[in-house]
């Protein structure tokens, strides 16, 4: 889809909106404490996939600042699943997982757009400076019983540039808040922001940073993209709308930060002033209690907000929530990018969200077989090699699913089904050793997490190149087993027979 068809939401308000058209926003008025209660209710609504929560009355908080949670959960509603995360790229309500992710790659071969700058914008509404900076206005959650502190940053941008100002990045990092003015960060060397940071110490300057809180509800998506060193995600993001982001200047640092932004935080990251960090539920689905240790301390020198500020929250853990969804899902845009750059016959790819983003998919083109005459072993070592070859991208990627266009990658129902019936026992794996892997997933020895490399595999659940086209077996299910006339009947009838009506 072309960038100038998606309905471009500009800020975290018309996202909320646009929300609560679909019913997918419960407004909570009753009082909720942010210690731990407004976590648990988060979590509970991602585990029913009930509408993401917003909180508008916070025990012991200023009244008018408000919290949504789960911005990126999904909708327990048929044809709704995607809902949120659609939405907020773009997209209708019921679009399919598969076509998020193609929008999102297909914006990766147009030219990107860098922001305009506006003189001012609602963002600078409040300006706290100097003395007068205090984040303990703001209804940051102690999220879960166990972490280590209040996570003010766990769906916000962190805007860095680096020394010589060629290159700006934005990513999403979680942050803790220590005190009225100052927060500790986590930032793995290998991410973006690490690099960034680390062209700063070699100076021996702190870190600028900006980090906006509550930004228009596409830009978390590319915060967590893997794109290139060197690619600016907000120039990305224009590319992908087919127009400008809208930025306002930041006050105290040499940022371009956006005008919609419900909260600005700016200040300088030290190299040398530490603080414990964590521990905080983590994408896996754990919480490792004993993980706590010293992260670098950002030094506020300003914070800017808006008239009723409202910050959104992620609560980390078990499948489904955001690091899933706005992590995995441009991930998977990302890993679709780089295998149609080499030419490998790929369809869409997929994090599967109910794996906690450790199965990924791989689909493949019906006719992949006659287009390249490989065999399918063939084409599964190919597709290792690619994507496990693809630096950054390949870091959280240990176990592919490689499948054909029939399955619907986004429904787990349909990828469980073709795993199980389709990957031979014996020779349907193909084994990458010592590849790059972060420490996270839990089933890895303690030499894989000392050594960050471990055996990376490929399921090869394709079929085409055993059975010829007429042999294929099809699917016996109600899309295949009868006509498209008695399906239509069965549909039309679906009340008639007694059943309740579909909303969707
Ligand atoms: C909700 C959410 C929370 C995330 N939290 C972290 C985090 O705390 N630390 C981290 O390194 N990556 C985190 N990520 C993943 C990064 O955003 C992702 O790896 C991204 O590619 C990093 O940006 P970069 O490629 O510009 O470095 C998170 C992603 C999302 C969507
Ligand atoms: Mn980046």
């Amino acid at each position: 889809m072309r960038g100038n068809l998606l309905k471009h939401l500009r800020s975290l308000r018309e996202f909320i909106d646009a929300l609560d058209e679909i019913g997918e926003v419960q407004r909570i008025g009753k009082e909720v404490d942010w210690k731990l209660e407004m976590g648990a209710v988060a979590r509970r609504s991602y585990e029913l996939r009930a509408p993401a929560p917003l909180f508008t009355n916070i025990k012991g908080i200023e009244k008018g600042f408000r919290v949504l949670a789960a911005p990126g959960g999904l909708s327990a509603r048929r044809g709704l699943t995607y809902s949120r995360i659609a939405l907020a790229l773009g997209l209708p309500a019921d679009a399919r997982g598969a076509d998020v992710i193609t929008a999102l790659a297909d914006a990766r071969t147009r030219e990107p757009i860098p922001p305009k700058v506006l003189e001012t914008g609602p963002c600078k509404q409040n300006i706290m400076l100097g003395d007068d900076i205090d984040l303990l206005k703001f209804p940051t959650p102690l999220i879960h019983d166990g972490d280590g502190g209040r996570y003010i940053q766990t769906y916000g941008m962190n805007i860095a540039k680096t020394p010589d100002g060629t290159w700006t990045n934005w990513s999403i990092n979680r942050m803790m808040l220590l005190n009225r003015n100052r927060l500790s960060c986590l930032i793995p060397p290998p991410q973006h922001l690490g690099i960034i940071k680390a062209q700063w110490e070699e100076r021996g300057e702190p870190m600028p940073i900006a980090v906006a809180l509550g930004v228009e509800p596409g830009l978390p998506y590319v915060g967590g993209m893997p794109l290139a060193q060197g690619e600016d995600e907000s120039h990305y993001m224009g590319a992908y709308f087919g127009e400008p982001l809208e930025m306002v200047r930041a006050e105290t640092v040499d940022l371009l930060v956006p005008a919609t932004a419900e909260i600005i935080i700016e200040g300088h990251v030290s190299h040398t002033d530490t603080a414990e960090e964590g521990p905080m539920g983590e994408y896996p689905g754990y919480i490792d209690r004993s993980s706590s240790s010293p992260k670098p301390v950002l030094h506020v020198t300003a914070v800017t907000y808006r008239d009723d500020a409202i910050l959104p929250v992620a609560v980390a853990g078990a499948p489904v929530e955001e690091d899933h969804t706005g992590w995995g899902m441009p991930h998977a845009a990302e890993m679709t990018h780089v295998l149609r750059q080499a030419d490998v016959p790929v369809a869409a790819c997929w994090g599967v969200l109910e794996s906690a983003n450790h199965w990924w998919v791989v689909s493949l083109n019906p006719d992949w077989h006659e287009r390249t005459g490989l065999s399918s072993k063939d084409m599964a070592q190919r597709v290792g090699e690619v994507v496990f070859g693809a630096g950054k991208l390949a870091f959280g990627v240990p176990k592919l699913l490689l499948l054909e266009d029939d399955i619907d990658i986004a429904d787990p129902r349909q990828v469980i089904w073709a795993f199980a019936s389709r990957a031979h026992p014996e020779h349907g794996e193909v084994h990458f050793s010592n590849e790059s892997q972060n420490i996270l997933p839990i089933y890895l020895d303690a030499n894989e997490r000392l050594s960050y490399h471990a055996t990376k595999v490929v399921h090869n659940c394709l079929i085409a190149d055993r059975f010829s086209a007429e042999d294929r077996p099809t699917a016996s299910d109600f899309a295949h087993s009868w006509s498209k006339d008695l399906q239509r009947h069965v549909m039309d009838n679906w009340h008639a027979y007694g059943y309740p009506k579909e909303t969707v």
